[in-house]
Parts: C-alpha cells; structure tokens; sequence
C-alpha cells in the first residue's frame, strides 16, 4: 500500500529541517572545512556508527543462539543398558525415568533402601498412565489382564534386578512401572521406561547463557497421547555451568526463595546439570504424564533470582512463537535505532547552530 502520489508526509515535515540551508550543497560542504553545524554532529555521528558497531555484531550472536548442531541422541540404538532405581518408603522410585534402548536388553538393579517391601512391576501395555485412584484390587487386576514385562519383590535392604529386552517395535514408546504393594502406587510410587533410541517422543532444543537466560524461554510439546517422552538438546552458549530443571507441577510458579522446598516435596521431571563451557552439549531426558505448563529453571544459587527461568507447554498452546525473533528482524532495529540516533543528533545540531543557542568558540567569531 503505497501512498498516493503527491502525499509525500516526509517531504514536507522534514526535509526542510535536515537539509542544510539554501546555497549549501553537500559538494560545498565538503570543499570547505568543516561547517559548524557537521562539527557540532561529529560526535553523535561518531556515536552512531559505534552503537552500530557495538549493536550489531551482538544482535547477530543472538541470532545465532537457538540453532546449536544436531548432534544425535543420547543413546545409540540397539546398546544395552543398565540403571540402579532405589525403592523408598516415601513411597518413591529413585530415578523414576528410565531410558532404554529397542532390540536391547535394560538391566535394572533394584536398591529397597526402606524398611517396607516393594516391587519393581512393569506394565507391559505402552503409552497407558495407570490411574492412581484404583484401588489395589483394581491395580491386581490390571495387571492380571495384561501381565507384565517384569515384577520383582525386593525386601528391606534387599537388592535385586530385573532384566527387560524391548523389541524394535516398541521404540519411541514408554511403560510404566510401579510398586504392588497395597497403597505404594496409589501414594505415588510409580516410573517409567522410555524406549528412545530411534523415537523420540519429542525433541526440543535449547540454549543456555552467560546472561542467566533460557533462549529460546518457551518450549512447546504437543502430544496425542500420554506419557509422552521429550528429548532436549541443550548447549550452553556461555561459559557459568547451569541446570536444566524441569518442575513436575503443572500451572504452577516457582519462587526463587523457596524453590528448593518445591524440589524437596515435589521432585523436578529432570534436574540436569549443564557443563560450563562454550559449546558443552546435554541431553534431557524425561517423561510427562499429562498436559500443562510446566516452568523450568537453573538452580545454581542467583541464576533463577536474575531470571533463568522459561516454561514448557505440553499439549497446551504457548501465549508466543516459539521460534526466537529472526536475526533480520533484530538487526533492522538495532540498524534503525542507530541510524536514528544518528538523524536526531544531527538535527540538533542543525536547529543549535543556525538558533545560536550555543555560545561560539572563543577565537571562532562568526564567518
Ligand atoms: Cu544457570
């Protein structure tokens, strides 16, 4: 939508102020020495073209940011793998995520660090979040129906393992495990497998800064089903060491002073610390049983206080792209700016020196 021909809005508000006055070509100006009024805009030229300078090599590092290498998953397919999960009379699994590899066999040495009885029992329908309402009948029975891929007693202080070969199709899929053990699965002893060699549930990429910032702040997942497993590639951008943190409360907001309680009563999907070093890749690795926003943070003392935080939509719509703003899009702005901070100072220095508001150079007198 171009303006109509002979509204020309520039022309007539400021071209007569820029402009120098009448007689005054710009060849004429640069055959003499400098004019007074170009001396008086040396400086905010100057000034100019350093934020220029400053700003946008800057803009383009941050454009830069979001777009760290692919550098592959965190386990190879078909490897064999093996875990320690500590049974707790919290009643807890410790981890609670466990990442395991199709057409391979995973090996998990169960620790009952309790003085109660507890089961590791793995169910062997994928992609189903048991009920914690059922009742115990109700979860016996469950399992009666559907049988399942392992289910080990472990007494107090006992040890014992529990070796589940996935086959290729059940890649990308998750299945649950939980304690049988009247109550335990209700007050919330329950985990999952993760089969992520070659199926990421969903694979997200993120950056960490020197500048105590997540870039991108919003992650978004979308899902069909639940759990769903999410993959997170983080690079760190800066030199400090920093966590990726993932609370497990949905809509919930973390407060810098008393996050670490949070943690303590409600244990994060992921607490992963992330190398210092520019350029230190991690994976995150972690299961979400339902839909919601679910905020992040770096624990290390003072980063989350100076802002590192961000949030993670699962199944839910963000509020913002998720895509950080284009480089091109910053560097015109930054351009913009410079260029005019620049006009404006030269416009002043213009108005100041045809207006005589500023006193004259001793020895410079008028021409
Ligand atoms: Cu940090």
């Amino acid at each position: 939508m171009s303006p109509p021909a002979g509204d020309s809005y520039n022309t007539h508000i400021n071209r007569p102020q820029v402009r120098p006055p009448s007689g005054d070509t710009v060849t004429d100006v640069r055959t003499r020495r400098l004019s007074p009024p170009v001396r008086r805009a040396l400086p905010w030229l100057v000034a100019g073209l350093l934020l220029a300078t400053v700003g946008l090599p800057s803009a383009a590092a941050l454009g830069a940011l979001p777009s760290p290498a692919l550098v592959g998953f965190s386990h190879p397919e078909g490897a064999n793998t093996s875990a320690t999960v500590n049974l707790t009379d919290q009643p807890r699994f410790a981890p609670s995520s466990l990442s395991a590899n199709p057409n391979a066999t995973l090996s998990v040495e169960l620790v009952n660090n309790g003085s109660y009885d507890h089961t590791f029992t793995l169910s062997r329908v994928p992609n189903v979040v048991l009920d914690p309402a059922w009742t115990p009948a109700q979860l016996d029975a469950f399992f009666a129906t559907n049988g399942s891929l392992a289910n080990v007693s472990v007494a107090p202080g006992g040890t014992a393992w529990a070796n589940v070969t996935f086959n290729a199709s059940t890649s990308g899929e998750s299945f649950e495990f939980v304690s049988v053990v009247p109550y335990q699965f209700q007050a919330g002893m329950s985990g999952f497998v993760n089969l992520t060699a070659t199926g990421p549930g969903v694979l997200l990429m993120e950056n960490t800064t020197d500048s105590y910032a997540f870039v991108p702040a919003v992650l978004a997942a979308n899902s069909s089903h639940y759990p769903i497993v999410i993959d997170v590639l983080i690079t760190n951008q800066g030199s400090l060491g920093h966590t990726f943190t993932v609370s497990s409360l949905s809509n919930y907001t973390l407060s810098p002073a008393n996050f670490t309680d949070t943690f303590t009563t409600n244990a994060p999907f992921v607490n992963q610390a992330v190398g210092s070093g520019v350029g230190t890749t991690t994976w995150a690795n972690f299961t979400v049983r339902h839909a919601g926003v679910y905020q992040y943070i770096c624990t290390i003392p003072g980063h989350f206080a100076n802002g590192m935080t961000g949030e993670l939509y699962v199944g839910v719509p963000p509020p913002a792209p998720v895509a950080p703003p284009s480089t091109a899009i910053v560097e015109t702005w930054v351009l913009f700016g410079s260029v005019g901070l620049l006009g404006i100072g030269v416009l002043v220095a213009v108005v100041a020196s045809y207006s005589g508001r500023f006193p004259s150079k001793p020895g410079e007198g008028h021409h």
